[in-house]
């Protein structure tokens, strides 16, 4: 991206009147810490996107399956991909995760590792697949396809000797071969120890660190589907789990982490919070489901979170820096319930009526610093609607701070930063203040940044000037977005 100069300088007499005329050309600032990876970059930029947990337990009303289900139970009775693919796109969803296999072990495409698969229902002959109605509804809408393949598996009885693990490794094989691209790869953590395995009916425990031989998985995920991340298993992961299954982040929670030797990498609070300077870059993801449980039951049908309740999930979410994984499974029928659908809507109806229009985009902008006052640093580079440009500071100035100053008074009640974070997650610190008056009135504050932060106000501030205080950062900012919206909270 490199501006030549006579287009520089006809750019910023244009863009910004002309004011830096001390211009030289300069680097982008150096990266800083733990870096993204490709695929984690594409996959943070999705923010939410949905599970959906559906399978025997759906049929027998339980949550984890012992492993000894009929495969006939499993019978939608209307099975409809595209009316669950649309209604979580309605919900603003960008991809779907299917659990093609949970901890009973029943696969819902037909395997050829196993007899506890949908081949082996009467619903459609033996003949569905739901992966593939899924995945190609998904396709078909526009939106990613993602695979939960569990580990822990209580119906096959090689479960917890080796003889099990080329089975494992040939299933995540199937998915990741036969279904096109797949975005994300969930690999669960739990062991309840007891299950059917084969008829023993019996406890096994493994050593989930050495068990699973987690390279081998991770190696086939890597050549069939360099595109995916991967959540779950060992500490090479690209996601975190985020601690719980409510949903919330930290309040601070910094997308690196340093892993320690426990099965999910650390405490609840460490996982909530991340490691400041962490040694890999490993986002927290929060899943969570839009009812009490994973699976449908109607006895939860009048416990559908409502669009505010998601909404708050999605500050706590997706307003900390992390990803937002909804489930919302289908029903009996195989689709989705009225209720969900309509809780979806009403969400995706708050998410876009608050950002549709950034107030930011008309202020006169002023930075106390701009990397070699290039146009290319420049603030407005904050509300170009591009992730990929920003504003950047000179090697030296680590605590800027920016200006906005309105012609009319603005109301707002949200605010939304982004940092470029192909450079690594830098800022520590920040604050917003607000002119009432002649003073200014600092009207808050907060920590990480990362790919997105949304601070929601208690009551709407009404101002023609904005100042954004950057107050720790170990390096030069690189800020590429800044936004002022009024919102439905
Ligand atoms: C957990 C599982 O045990 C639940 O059944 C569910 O699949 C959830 C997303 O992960 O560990
Ligand atoms: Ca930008």
């Amino acid at each position: 991206m490199i501006t030549s100069r006579r287009n520089f300088l006809a750019g910023s007499a244009l863009a910004l009147g002309g004011v830096y005329l001390h211009a030289k050309q300069v680097t982008a600032p150096a990266p800083y810490g733990a870096l993204p990876n490709a695929r984690q970059l594409r996959w943070q930029r999705m923010e939410t996107y949905g599970f959906l947990h559906f399978g025997v337990n759906t049929f027998t009303d339980k949550e984890w399956g012992y492993g000894d289900e009929n495969p006939d139970i499993f019978h939608p009775t209307d099975f409809d991909p595209d009316q669950i693919v649309t209604s979580m796109k309605a919900g603003g969803m960008k991809g779907v995760i299917l659990t093609c296999k949970h901890h009973d072990g029943f696969c819902l495409w037909p395997t050829k590792t196993t007899k506890h698969s949908i081949a082996y229902s009467s619903w459609r002959n033996g003949k569905g697949d739901v992966v593939r109605d899924i995945s190609a509804a998904a396709r078909r809408h526009g939106i990613k396809f993602g695979v939960y393949v569990s580990p822990w598996d209580r119906n096959n009885g090689a479960y917890g000797t080796p003889a099990y693990l080329p089975i494992y490794r040939e299933q995540v094989t199937e998915l990741l071969s036969n279904y096109g691209p797949v975005f994300e790869v969930w690999f669960d953590g739990a062991n309840g120890g007891d299950g059917y395995y084969g008829g023993a009916r019996e406890k096994r425990h493994i050593d989930a660190h050495t068990y699973y031989e987690w390279p081998r998985t991770y190696a086939i995920v890597r050549r069939l589907q360099p595109w995916a991340v991967i959540h779950g298993g060992d500490k090479d992961a690209d996601i975190r789990w985020v601690g719980d299954e409510k949903g919330v982040a930290g309040e601070t929670c910094w997308a690196t982490f340093s892993p320690d030797n426990s099965v999910d990498g650390g405490t609840t609070e460490q996982l909530m919070t991340g490691t400041l300077h962490g040694t890999r870059w490993m986002p927290a993801e929060c899943d969570v489901s839009i009812r009490p449980g994973w699976f449908w039951h109607s006895s939860e049908n009048a416990e559908v979170k409502t669009p505010q309740q998601l909404m708050d999930l999605y500050y706590k979410s997706v307003g900390r820096g992390a990803s937002l994984l909804l489930n919302v499974p289908p029903n009996r029928k195989g689709q989705l319930s009225p209720e969900d659908v309509a809780s979806l809507r009403g969400f995706r109806k708050i998410v876009e009526s608050t950002f549709a229009v950034n107030l930011a985009r008309n202020a006169r902008l002023r930075a106390s610093n701009v990397r070699g006052d290039e146009r290319r640093f420049a603030p407005t580079r904050l509300v170009d609607g591009n992730p990929d440009t920003y504003w950047a500071t000179d090697h030296d100035v680590t605590t800027p701070h920016l200006t906005l100053d309105f012609a009319t008074p603005v109301s707002f009640n949200v605010v939304r930063l982004r940092e470029a974070t192909a450079l690594g997650q830098r800022i520590e610190s920040f604050a917003i203040d607000a002119r009432q008056g002649s003073d200014w009135t600092q009207i808050a504050q907060a920590t990480s940044v990362g790919i997105c932060r949304l601070l929601r106000l208690s009551n709407p501030v009404t101002t023609d000037q904005v100042r954004l205080r950057i107050v720790e950062s170990p390096a030069p900012i690189a800020l590429s977005e800044f936004g002022l919206f009024s919102g439905d909270q």
